[in-house]
């Protein structure tokens, strides 16, 4: 089954488990063809090469430019089923999603069966990290989808070389995805057969009737669970987090990692204009000689197209229409042309979608009308490619990080910037995230989700163990990182008006820059350092050419006492039901509840103006 040119570039790597696991998986999925890809050059031109002569990815008119289309109801993560399969049942909190693991092997392995018949089966081996670095991981993944493997060329780092380097050890994760049974449009038949399984305990991940990335690219959020687990029992973190380098004065970079729940900003925050960019999506945080320094997990982005335009995100917009290799997934297509919503010109009203034939007003299969273009349609491209591409993107010492930030959307509490008071403060403030969901999630607009970290979709152990992980990290650390909030999406009072344009938060990044480099004194609330007004008039100055009224300030940096306080009642609801939630958090919960009731007594006032806190200024 297996060539004995295959075979034998299996055996180069003198791994037994490698050969067992790709034989385990050819038993089952039944391929008629085995293909190994190694990082010569010219195997993995053969994957792209396939996944055009398959048609899972055609050519557009720009060169190195090709898309993809995923099924009509495979369009995001399906987080219904994606489950951990547990030996018995553990408590993860929050309603992780989990199945006994026998029964679940038992389910999906019956879907696997067969499902590469008459098809070629590709097997790759990736680094998550940069590679010879202690922060990276080896990654083998087999798959029958060209595009999906031709996506992980674009955005991980080549690993057969490092694998090599394991000396046959069995420390490295696995991930066996089959698009199952295909329809005429080659997509996954079976979609209510769609199944993402996450075997903590083989460190590996079983997934199958599903191309979209989310769901099917085993080293993007299938990897990611099994890192937190693993992160999680060797003392360091694996982070839904961007990475990015703040320029301050005198040519001074400083690093930041942030978490935003989806559709908050992430990504435009990682890229703010004159900043440059170390990742957009997963990050590991190591404590090396006392300092806290992070990777970039990927080295590709796999980005929301929505709203990429020439005005509001100049340096994507350029490198999404010139030539390079690139995927565009489920935008519309004309005349070898891709098109998405918000891309600052007129779309046509006929052409290829991920309906098929599309024309405006058309139904889809639902009975709802399609729109042109996915609201969630992406790009996959290398950071290499972009213009603010950090120098230090791949370093395999990762980026000392001086700042951490964590952001929802959230229209009437949290003001747009502040440092917390501690790490520990910190973390129980990223641990309190809420988002609201708008029009482009599904369900109610305006609903408050919490989201800890961000990361609660991919949450692999229980979250009073993971924030305890988090306390502890900071503590360790000798320099320790300081913790912001952000909030780009505070509106007035009543009207409903939003309190900020887009690019303020260059501004709010910038403070914080100054902030960890000691240049800002700040103003101490019950909620955290705020900036002084004169600062932020500077910065706003400076930066934007734009005058900051006193009036901006006050309205922005107003502490809506009692909105906060409903805010972390809801947590104390949430958190007082869940087992092992660390006292240290709980401690910082009620602290947080006094210092709002104590101030609220002290101003006799719902909403403390920042002027009212002026004196407490803290160095
Ligand atoms: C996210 O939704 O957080 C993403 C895209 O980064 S996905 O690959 O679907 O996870
Ligand atoms: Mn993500």
């Amino acid at each position: 089954m297996i060539s004995a040119e295959n075979r034998k570039k299996l055996e180069k790597l003198n791994n037994n488990r490698v050969v067992e696991i790709v034989e385990m998986a050819v038993d089952l999925c039944k391929p008629e063809k085995v293909t190994v890809i190694t990082d010569s050059p010219e195997d993995i031109a053969y994957v792209r090469q396939l996944a055009l002569k398959k048609g899972e990815e055609k050519k557009l008119a720009i060169e190195g430019h090709t898309y993809h289309f995923d099924g009509y109801y495979d369009q995001a993560r399906d987080k219904e089923h994606t489950k951990y399969l547990l030996a018995e049942y553990e408590d993860l909190g929050l309603d992780i999603n989990w199945i006994e693991r026998d029964k679940g092997l038992d389910e999906i392995l019956s879907y696997l069966d067969g499902s590469m018949e008459g098809k070629e089966m590709l097997v790759r081996f990736f680094s998550l990290g940069p590679n010879n670095s202690v922060f990276s991981l080896p990654a083998l993944q087999i798959t029958d989808s060209a595009y999906v493997a031709h996506s992980e060329d674009i955005l991980y780092r080549p690993g057969y070389e490092n694998f090599k380097s394991l000396q046959g050890s069995d420390q490295f994760f696995y991930f066996l995805h089959s698009a199952g049974r295909l329809d005429e449009k080659g997509n996954s038949k079976d979609v209510d057969k769609r199944r993402i399984y996450i075997d903590l305990q083989e460190n590996r991940v079983l997934t199958v009737n599903n191309q979209y990335a989310g769901n099917s690219v085993g080293l993007k959020k299938l990897a990611f669970r099994l890192a937190i687990k693993k992160a999680s029992m060797e003392g360091w973190l694996a982070e839904h987090m961007f990475i990015t380098g703040v320029h301050g004065p005198d040519d001074r970079v400083t690093y930041f990692t942030g978490a935003f729940p989806s559709a908050c900003g992430k990504t435009s925050t990682a890229m703010i204009p004159g900043q440059t960019i170390v990742g957009d999506d997963i990050a590991y945080l190591k404590i090396i000689d006392g300092v806290v320094r992070a990777v970039n997990v990927e080295r590709g982005i796999f980005g929301i197209i929505q709203d990429v335009n020439p005005e509001d995100d100049p340096v994507i917009y350029k490198a999404l229409t010139t030539p390079r290799e690139m995927i565009f997934s489920n935008v519309l297509i004309k005349d070898g042309k891709p098109y998405w919503l918000g891309m600052g010109q007129e779309l046509p009203e006929e052409g290829i979608n991920f309906s098929g034939e599309w024309y405006k007003g058309k139904k889809g299969p639902d009975g709802k009308e399609v729109p042109p273009a996915h609201k969630n349609a992406r790009y996959t491209i290398r950071i290499s490619d972009l213009e603010n591409c950090d120098p230090r993107y791949d370093d395999p010492e990762g980026v000392p990080i001086k700042g951490v930030v964590y952001g929802g959307r959230d229209s009437d509490t949290s003001v747009p910037v502040a440092e917390t008071l501690s790490w520990s403060h910190g973390v129980f403030t990223g641990a309190c995230l809420e988002s609201e969901t708008t029009a482009a999630t599904l369900g109610k607009e305006g609903e408050r989700k919490h989201n800890p970290m961000a990361n609660l979709d991919f949450l692999a152990i229980p979250i009073g163990t993971y924030i305890e992980n988090h306390l502890k990290f900071g503590k360790e650390a000798e320099e320790t990182p300081r913790i912001f909030a952000v909030n780009y999406f505070l509106k007035e009072n009543g009207t409903g008006r939003y309190l900020n344009g887009m690019l303020d938060k260059k501004i709010w990044m910038l403070w914080m820059e100054g902030r960890v480099n000691g240049e800002f004194a700040a103003i101490k609330t019950p909620i955290g350092y705020i900036p002084k007004y004169d600062d932020l008039k500077g910065l706003f100055k400076e930066h934007l050419d734009k005058e900051y009224t006193e009036e901006d300030y006050e309205e922005q940096f107003t502490i809506r006492i009692n909105n906060y306080l409903a805010k972390f009642e809801r947590m104390e609801e949430i958190y007082s039901d869940i087992a092992g939630i660390p006292e240290e958090f709980m401690k910082e919960l009620k602290a947080q509840k006094e210092r709002l009731i104590a101030a609220r007594e002290q101003y006799k006032t719902e909403e403390i103006s920042p002027f009212e806190f002026a004196d407490e200024l803290s160095a």
